[in-house]
This record gives structure tokens, sequence and C-alpha cells, in this order.
């Protein structure tokens, strides 16, 4: 395993809509596996494989350590999914609060879907469907998104994302200097 750099906006890769993975082989799976390693360092509860710079259809997830905020430990359950889809979505919405690995130290609330039925393979290749609510349903929409290259300040008004796009925009600039 390996730890891989995550990228941040301005990144224009960030917007690109990352393809489908046609085959399960050991190549995807070693990327897989770098994506947990890079998830779990950052530390994040999720990653689309496009913010370690590879456009495919590739998400990891791990909500588990979220819960723990009482006393007992939680084990870590590190999950892949492979060319999700969400099927289904409720009209019930709710809120959360939401941050991203490729926009750092920024959290906004977030409106979407309370529940979605999600449809994904797994690494084995095996087609799986499963409904999915609170902040499950939340990241897996929003590592969906980052599939279709959309970020979640792109549901802020444009004020707020402006303002954000710009702080990292001016702060790329003066790295590069
Ligand atoms: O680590 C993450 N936390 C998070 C919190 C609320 C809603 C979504 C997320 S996903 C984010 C990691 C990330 O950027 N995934 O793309
Ligand atoms: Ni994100």
């Amino acid at each position: 395993m390996a730890i891989r750099e995550i990228i941040i906006i301005p990144d224009k890769q960030l917007r690109l809509v990352s393809k489908p993975v046609e085959t399960v082989n050991a190549e995807i799976r070693k990327l897989a596996d770098d994506m947990l390693e890079t998830m779990y360092d950052a530390p994040g509860i999720g990653l689309a494989a496009i913010q370690i710079a590879q456009p495919l259809r590739l998400i990891t997830m791990d909500i588990a350590k979220r819960d723990k905020d009482g006393e007992e430990e939680i084990k870590p359950r590190p999950r892949v999914f492979i060319n999700p889809e969400i099927v289904s979505a409720s009209e019930e919405l709710s809120v959360y609060e939401e941050g991203c690995l490729s926009i750092p130290e920024y959290y906004e609330e977030v409106e979407r879907p309370a529940r979605v039925r999600v449809r994904f393979l797994d690494l084995d290749g095996k087609v799986h469907e499963e409904d999915a609510e609170g902040l499950y349903a939340t990241c897996i929409q929003h590592e969906i998104d980052h599939l279709n290259g959309v970020l979640f300040v792109d549901y802020l008004s444009k004020l707020k994302r402006d303002r954000v796009m710009k702080k990292f925009t001016k702060a790329a600039k003066l790295a590069a200097k």
C-alpha cells in the first residue's frame, strides 16, 4: 500500500467526469488499497479516485470512526464502491456539515436526499444494492458527485463558493512563485 497525494482546488482535474472501471483487476485492487491508506492517513471518511488524480469511478469509504464519540472503540470498516450509481433517492432531505479533503479546512452545511439506494460493484466484480441513510447517504452522494466533477461547494451560494475558490486560487498562485 502507498499514500498518494490528494489534489485540491483549483486543480481542474477535480472537474473531470471519471470513466467507469471496465474490469476489476489487480491494478484496480492496488488503487483501492492505496486510496484506503490515503483516506485513513488524511484522515477522511471517504475518497474518490479523482482526488488522487485517477479519473476512474472508484470510491473508498469508512464512516465507522465517525460514530466514535462514545467510549467504545469502533472497528475500522473499509469499504470500496466500483461504478456506484444512485438508483433512487428520498424526497425527504437532510442537512449535514460537509467537508472535503480537496478543499481543506472548509466546512459548510449541505442539504441532500436523506436516503438513497445505491448500486455498485465490489472488489470481486459482484453487483450490490444497498439502502443508505444518515452519514452513509451523505457521504456516498458526496463521493459520487466527485465522479461527475461536482464539489460540495457547488451547492452553496455563489458568494460563498466564489469566496472559497478565490482563497485557494490565491494560495496556489503564491505557492507556485
Ligand atoms: O472526510 C470527509 N468528511 C465528510 C464529511 C461530511 C460529508 C462528506 C465528507 S467526505 C470527506 C472526504 C472527502 O473529501 N471525500 O471526497
Ligand atoms: Ni470530497
